[in-house]
């Protein structure tokens, strides 16, 4: 089985571990149940099953996942000041906590933001789902190059 290494990136707190552990066991886990930050999981698609492993630093990273939180607009600062470095390697940025009712960056300062990169955006929640899956479906088409890939 073809196994990707994924780079998750991002500022503490902003839902790195609760992403990755939605993945692994479906379930929303509070941060207390979280001490993992390398991380395998296996994902079915219409070209096979394949291994996503997760890593918290880019070095060898086939792909790059940068995460910040919707509720704090300093980690998508953040995370802006971070990119410039990795010209080589394809990445996506997710807003995560779109969910919350605390949330305060908007979808339009999301995409002003970052819409000089031509790279893919999306607002996800790792408590509600709400494109949970989004990420790893854009990234694992760019890796496997297929664009008629689906999730199953
Ligand atoms: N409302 C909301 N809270 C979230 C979401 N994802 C993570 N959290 C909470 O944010 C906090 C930090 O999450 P954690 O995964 O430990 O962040 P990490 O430091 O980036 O790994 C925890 O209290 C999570 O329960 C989400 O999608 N919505
Ligand atoms: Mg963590």
């Amino acid at each position: 089985m073809t196994t990707y290494k994924i780079a998750i990136l991002g500022d503490r707190n902003v839902g790195k571990s609760t992403f990755v552990a939605r993945h692994a066991t479906g379930h929303f886990l509070e941060a207390d149940a979280l001490s993992v930050d390398s991380y395998k999981v296996n994902i079915n698609t219409n070209y096979g099953r394949v291994c996503l492993e997760f890593k918290p630093d880019v070095t060898k990273a086939d792909a790059a996942i940068f995460m910040f939180d919707l509720t704090s607009p300093k980690t998508m600062t953040s995370i802006k000041e971070r990119l410039p470095g990795l010209s080589d390697t394809f990445f996506v940025v997710c807003g995560n906590k779109s969910d919350s009712s605390r949330r305060v960056v908007t979808s339009k300062v999301f995409r002003t933001n970052f819409i000089e990169l031509q790279m893919p955006l999306f607002e996800i929640s790792a408590k509600s789902n709400y494109n949970y899956d989004k990420p790893f479906l854009v990234i694992l088409r760019h890796l496997m190059g297929h664009d008629d890939l689906v999730l199953m």
